[in-house]
């Protein structure tokens, strides 16, 4: 009981500060939301030896590509959207030893994040782009990479 009083006091002064931080950096908590929300997200799951895909991306945009094995063997990832561009990899997927620069591993029941500054179609049309398990020649897929022109200047 006697300790109330003294949880009291330390609680206000948080509040207060955070509504005051909330105040004088109004502006870049809102620039920060804005610069948070063009990445987009394909969804891609890899099941009996196919792939699902859900999701697309916008040209030029911070892209993630998600990659959920729920196969029971390995899958290996790669994509002729990842020529031209500077891939991460997070998560549990792996470069593939000796395989070249942009061929991704997920092991079965494992998931990987692929991570790009911009999907570049090259000109300014939308277009798709195969992806391909190199371990598995006939599992392909497309993903789809929209140009909107004329819209916020992108
Ligand atoms: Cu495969």
């Amino acid at each position: 009981m006697g300790t109330k009083g003294y949880l009291y006091k330390p609680l206000v002064i948080p509040i207060t500060l955070v509504v005051g931080a909330l105040l004088v950096m109004g502006g870049m908590v809102t620039a920060a939301i804005q610069a948070a929300e063009p990445t987009k997200k394909i969804e891609i799951v890899a099941k009996d030896k196919e792939w699902k895909v859900s999701g697309y991306t916008l040209k030029d945009e911070l892209t993630e590509i998600v990659v959920r094995n729920e196969d029971t063997i390995t899958h290996g990832f790669n994509s002729s959207l990842f020529k031209d561009v500077k891939v991460k990899v997070e998560g549990d997927g792996y470069l593939a030893k000796g395989m070249g620069p942009n061929v991704y591993r997920v092991d079965p029941g494992k998931m990987m994040i692929l991570k790009f500054s911009k999907a570049s179609t090259g000109s300014d049309e939308s277009a798709t782009y195969a992806f391909w398990c190199d371990l598995h020649p006939h599992m392909k897929g497309e993903m789809f990479v929209l140009s909107v022109k004329g819209e916020g200047g992108g």
